[in-house]
This record gives structure tokens, sequence and C-alpha cells, in this order.
């Protein structure tokens, strides 16, 4: 039943984006012994599928879905054993189908596998869906039906009046802080994984300039002649820009003491704080504005140059206030984006101020011999943005002295080849060996640091890997689901997201990447049942009551849209 759900949430969101839907289904003899791309494949791809049997199977073909006829067969390799994922499993390669179909691949006596495509631009409306999804989280204004179809809601937290909690600096007094997106499942929104996300974003719309058109999101501000990508990264950007204090320092959350109910935005009323202020949180935005001045610079000089003065005073602020860490006060206990060490945050804020002003101090204050090309499983909004530094800095080869660009180049490379090198050998051809808090997102930001490699030089096993990544994502994985709400035959049904628990709609919102796998289960705490001795890959939930596996969150959301939106201009 929640397949066809899925398959009906899918379509709606297609329709909403005014794509088609060229998948029909062949019958329901589906089998989740077969793992594969949900979405599909590009037609030079490299396409594998992972079968998951004890028992010993040699063939396999592929069926046109419609007609039922087969159009490629071949032998299956293995067994191997995945003890990540705790399975036996066997390799489908139909990488030599090239024809554009709608198909499935089938094997006797387990099935058919859910329905995939093979064309050019496969992955074009999960790309635009995965954008669209932020335009569900916004916060402070109704989701019309013209924009959000059974999706529309009211009008939930305005934020004109949030009371400064002491922990801000500020004993008394109201801040407006209206717009952005909500962070996650929860309704409060964070300085620190608002600036982290929009640096994954805005990296794209440089290096892949206008790839959304104006109208092609089918939100609010359609039709203004600017891309639907840029308005809805300044809806987060406008809301981030309100947390500055007079001194430059940015506040760290707008939230409440505690996490609201499983209800409505218009339900929860809460009072909502300002809360703290810190280091993290000035430098991550003194990196995400310096950015959003290049971005925004030729459609509003004036915003621009606005982002940029907020940057440089975020970045003063935090020289002055090197080593403020933020730990929740007594009284809030809701997510704590704490960090105690800077360097990774000095060194993207210095990386992006630099770039946008060309001012040498900037050049000269990073730690040029100390950079850490090391990619470790969990760096996400702590540590990832030293890559993004680089990343920026490797895109502007006139700006950066010989030396450090070919340190950089060469570290980017190196890191590159080794993870490239673990996708043909690990678990489900992706390069993460441990599985913590939203996972999903390490398999998309390792991703992230090979397509800049190939961005460098353009091996085709660099693209492959990045591919790969995305035939995680969509259900080339330990659990057969297409990670993406609303894409895929089987998609999360039951995210840890309010407003899809709240709003007595089947299908959840569509276009929100559910964290993944996650071996530390800290919501067994909370109840969260998993099977017993459940394996690392296969620790994961489709259940509303799993915060630690299931939720959905600005920053996984980033790195999918930069991996597909990277994907659908570098397949040709
Ligand atoms: O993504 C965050 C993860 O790295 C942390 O381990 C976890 C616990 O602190 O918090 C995650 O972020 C959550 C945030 O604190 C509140 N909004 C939902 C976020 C995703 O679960």
């Amino acid at each position: 039943m929640s397949r066809l759900i899925g398959i009906y949430g899918g379509l709606i969101l297609l329709a909403m984006l005014g794509c088609e839907e060229g998948v029909s289904v062949r019958d329901d003899t589906y089998t989740d012994q077969i793992r594969l791309n949900q979405v599909g494949y590009y037609p030079d791809a490299q396409k594998k599928a992972v079968v998951v049997a004890e028992s010993e199977i040699s063939n396999f073909s592929i069926v046109e879905s419609n007609t039922g006829e087969t159009v490629f067969s071949g032998e299956i390799s293995g067994p191997f054993n995945w003890e990540l994922a705790g399975e036996q499993v066997h390799i489908a390669d139909f990488s030599e189908l090239q024809k554009e179909g709608s198909y499935q691949l089938y094997i006797e006596d387990l099935g058919y596998s859910f329905p995939f495509e093979i064309k050019e631009h496969v992955l074009h409306p999960v790309y635009l869906g995965s954008i669209k999804g932020l335009y569900f989280q916004r916060a402070g204004m109704a989701l019309d039906e013209q924009y959000a179809s059974q999706w529309n809601r009211a009008l939930g937290h305005p934020d004109d009046s949030v009371l400064f909690h002491p922990s801000s600096g500020k004993q008394s007094g109201f801040l407006n802080s209206p717009k952005g997106w909500y962070d996650a499942g929860d309704y409060n929104k964070y300085v620190v994984n608002a600036s982290f996300p929009l640096g994954q974003f805005f990296l794209l719309e440089e290096q892949y300039p206008n790839s959304v058109a104006d109208g092609d999101l089918n939100i609010p501000e359609s039709g203004n002649e600017i891309s639907d990508y840029l308005d809805e990264l300044k809806y987060e950007m406008d809301w981030v820009l309100t947390m500055q204090d007079e001194d430059g320092g940015m506040f760290h959350k707008l939230t409440t003491k505690n996490f609201e109910g499983m209800v409505m935005p218009h339900e929860a009323t809460s009072q909502r704080y300002i809360v703290g202020k810190g280091t993290a949180a000035s430098l991550d935005f003194a990196g995400a504005a310096a950015q959003a001045a290049r971005v925004f610079m030729p459609y509003d000089s004036i915003y621009a140059e606005r982002c940029l003065q907020a940057a440089k005073k975020a970045y003063s602020w935090s020289v002055e206030n090197p080593e403020v860490a933020y730990v929740n006060p007594e009284d809030i206990t809701t997510g704590q984006y704490g960090d105690t060490n800077f360097d990774d945050e000095f060194f993207w804020a210095r990386t992006q101020l630099y770039i946008t002003t060309s001012d040498n101090t900037y050049l000269e204050n990073l730690n040029k011999d100390q950079i850490d090309f090391t990619y470790s499983p969990g760096d996400g909004w702590t540590k990832f943005m030293r890559f993004m530094g680089i990343f920026t800095l490797l895109e502007n080869k006139s700006l950066v002295p010989d030396e450090l660009y070919g340190t950089l180049r060469e570290g980017i490379l190196n890191t590159a080849d080794a993870l490239a090198a673990k996708t043909n050998t690990n678990d489900y051809f992706q390069c993460v060996d441990d599985f913590q808090w939203g996972s999903n997102s390490d398999v998309l930001n390792t991703a992230m640091i090979i397509a800049q490699a190939y961005r460098l030089d353009n091996k085709p096993e660099y693209l492959t890997a990045v591919r790969q990544a995305a035939d995680y994502i969509l259900g080339t994985n330990a659990v057969g689901y297409s990670f993406v709400t609303g894409f895929g035959d089987n998609p999360p049904m039951y995210i840890h997201h309010r407003q899809s628990a709240a709003d007595g709609i089947v299908d959840p919102v569509p276009g929100l990447l559910s964290g993944g796998p996650n071996d530390d289960k800290q919501d067994v705490s909370a109840g969260v049942v998993y099977p017993e001795n459940v394996s690392p890959m296969k620790s994961w939930t489709d259940h509303e009551d799993s915060y630690a596996s299931n939720e959905i969150c600005l920053n996984w959301n980033s790195p999918l849209t930069y991996i597909l939106g990277f994907l659908e201009q570098e397949s040709k």
C-alpha cells in the first residue's frame, strides 16, 4: 500500500513541477531483495543492482515495464558477504543497456525490481524536488495550494517578536526575525545550520549558474525573472541576516525552550527565544554571507553589498571573540549545534571573504600549512566547511598563489582518488563505513569531494563514483528505500517531520532527505525499536519517532541538491 502511495506522491510532485511521469508499473510482484536506483540511470552510466539472496542465482534479465519484453540478459556475479550491511549479496551489472526506456530487473524465483528509467536528465525532477523541499520548510508564511498542492498550510511562526534569552547577552526586549526555513523535523532556526547548507547551495550556483530557471519550482516568486533557486535561497538568507547583533556577532539560534509536539506550524505557538551568541555561528554566517555577496551581485547589488558588510562585521567579531563556544543553557533543550574547535570555520570564512574582496589579509591568515584533506564520517556542520573553503579557492585559480593552488589541487585529487577507489569495494558502492547521525549526508559530502576532483580532472571514474552516491540515496542501499520523500517507488512514508506527521495527508512532504542509517541509534532511549543485532547499514527505520535515523534536515538536503545538480549538468 505504502508503495502505491509513494508513487502517487511522486506523481503529484512531478505534476507540480511540470514534469512528465514516464514509468508505468508492470505488476506488483516486487521483491525488495533487488536494490537499485528507483528513479533511474543516465544512458552511459554504470548500472549495478544489488541482489540480496542466500540461494544461488545466476542470471537476470531487464524487461521493458509496459510490454514485459526482455531487452537485456546478464549473468550475476557473487555471492559476496557484506559485513556493514550484514548480508550476502550478488551483483547484476547492466551498464551495457543504454537504450532509453522504463524497465524492471527480473530474477526467476525472486520477482521484479521496482521500476526505473534509463534516460538523459533522469535526475532532473528529483533535483528540482530537493529544492522545492526547502519551500515546504518556509517559516513565516502560509503555503498556498497553488504552490504547495495538498501540502498547503496556514502561516506559522511569524517570528516578529522573539524574546531575547539572557544567553544572547540581552536581558530584555524582542527581535523581529521572520522568514527562513525550519531546520528539520523541528520548527527551530539555527544560524550554524542555516549558513552551512547555504554555503553548499551557493557553491552549486557559482559552479553551474542558472541551472534552475525562473518558474521551474512554482514558488510565489516565480515570474520575477530571477532563478527560482536564488529566490528560495534568499528566503533563508533574509532570515539569517536578522540574527546579527549590533556589534557584528551572530546569535546562535531562534528556538522554543523545548521541542514542540508533533503539530502543524500554526499550532506550535510556544514562546520563541533568541538564544546564545558565538564564534561558530558568526564565522559560518561570515562564510555564507560573503559567498551570498558574489552570488547575488549580478541581480541585486544593494543586497549583495549588505551581505558583504554583514559578513565582514561577523568576521571581525569572531577575531575579537575567537573561542566563544555555544552550549545550551539549562532551560533550553533544543538542538545544540555546539562545536569547540573553530579552525574549520575560520578557514571557511577567510576563504570566502578573500575571494569576494581580494583583500590579502584574509589569505595571509589562512592556516595554509595545516590543511587537513582527510574526510571522516560525521564531518558535516562541524568540519566540512574547510572542504568548501578549498573548493572555492580551487574555483578561483587566478586569485590563489601557485604554490597554495598546487597543494589544494593535489590534496583534493588524492582524497578523491582514495574515496573513489573505496566506492568500488565498499558495501553498496559508496565510501562511508561508519554510519552516524545523518549518514546519508556523509555519502553525499564524500561525493561532493569527488565531484570537485572531476571538475579538476575529467576522469570517468570520478563521475561514476558520484553517480553511485546518487544510486545509493535513491535505492541501491541496505534497506531498499529511496531516501528522498516522494521519489522512487519505495520512499520513506513516516519521516520525523512535524508537518508530515500532523497534516493528515498520507504522503509526507516531498523532496526531503531522510538522515539515513545511524549505528548509534540514540532514539532507542525514546522507545524507537530497531531489529535485534541490526547491522550498521540497516540501522534505519521508517518510523516518525525515529529522529536519529529518519528525520530530515537542511544540511542533508543541501549536498543532495548539490550532487543532483552536478550530475544533471555533467551528464550529457
Ligand atoms: O545533525 C545533528 C547531528 O549531527 C547531532 O548529532 C544531533 C544531536 O545533537 O543533532 C542533529 O541535528 C538536529 C538538530 O540538533 C535539531 N534539528 C534537527 C537536527 C537533525 O536531527
